[in-house]
């Protein structure tokens, strides 16, 4: 897992015309992000319409990007399913097909005690031999300090996507949890302010969109060069606030194909844009 570090998009899952998987729009996505340099891929994650897809449908996706990517950058999946059952089979299906360390969100929708939510973790985690990373974002219910101490116990559980936004705790997991407990920003409109507090990189959904921005911004975080990073922030950040009120994984969608990999639409109840919608969201990326 030290190796997965820098700027991995949480990547995009292509559907076609009939909200089917398109492998040959995600071969080539995979390709697209290849040759932009992307440094990992997150698969089957939020932005991968993961909880829209069945478990063959999920195990198809890894399956598709482990073949596509051929060794040549780390992949990371998520494999989060709420019951430990069906996680633990998309993790041990994840590992059969080559992946490099998995990850999921806590079981959510009926409130689970933190009890079993360390559970769920140490069950998943223990039916492989790839690191986990938890997943901690307010969508499935964020975990709290004490808990992320509690999780970091766990055998394997190696690290955590940390897509909340209070960043100071970035710093404490460093100095209370250990700085080899591996951190991954996650949200994109703050990825200097991840990176400035000691997150090892930075996973989500606009760098399947524009690696190139984040991936400057990383190096200058690193260089110290903090002027030259508050800018790159500042540009991506006119798209990301621009494509948030437009739906924007099929926003990201549309812009994929404008460069040349299609990467297809978003599941219902996602919408997707018509001509007009299109050519609204292009001028507006444009400005
Ligand atoms: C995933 O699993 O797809 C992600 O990592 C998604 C991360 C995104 N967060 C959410 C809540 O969707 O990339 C971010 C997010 O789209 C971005 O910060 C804009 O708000």
């Amino acid at each position: 897992i030290k190796n997965i570090t820098g700027v991995i998009p949480a990547m995009v899952t292509t559907f076609d015309e009939n909200e089917n998987f398109d492998e040959a729009r995600m071969r080539a996505a995979v390709r697209f992000l290849i040759d932009r340099k992307v440094h990992g891929l997150y698969l089957t994650g939020s932005t991968g319409e993961s909880f829209m897809m069945s478990p063959e449908e999920r195990k198809r996706v890894v399956e598709v990007v482990v073949d596509e990517t051929a060794g040549r950058i780390p992949l990371m999946a998520h494999v989060g399913a709420i019951s430990t059952k069906l996680t633990v089979e998309l993790a041990q299906h994840a590992e059969e097909a080559g992946i490099d360390a998995i990850s999921s969100v806590p079981p959510f929708y009926w409130g689970f005690s933190q009890d079993q939510v360390y559970n769920y973790y140490s069950d998943v985690t223990g039916s492989t031999s790839l690191p986990m990373i938890a997943y901690n974002v307010p969508l499935a219910g964020l975990f709290g300090f004490d808990m992320i101490k509690r999780l970091s116990t766990i055998k394997g559980l190696a690290g955590i996507k940390y897509t909340a936004t209070t960043h100071f705790e970035i710093m404490r997991i460093k100095e209370e949890i250990s700085k080899d407990f591996i951190v991954y920003s996650g949200a994109d409109e703050m990825a200097m302010s991840g990176l400035s507090f000691g997150a090892d990189g930075i996973i989500g959904s606009f760098y399947n969109l524009i690696p190139e921005v984040f991936i400057a911004l990383d190096a200058a975080v690193k260089a110290g060069d903090m002027e030259a990073a508050r800018q790159f922030q500042e540009t991506a950040n006119a798209i990301i606030f621009f494509s948030l009120p437009r739906n924007p994984i099929a926003a990201i969608k549309r812009g994929m194909a404008w460069m040349g990999a299609d990467a297809g639409l978003c599941r219902s109840p996602f919408g997707n844009f018509d001509k007009a919608g299109e050519e609204e969201l292009k001028a507006g990326f444009r400005k």
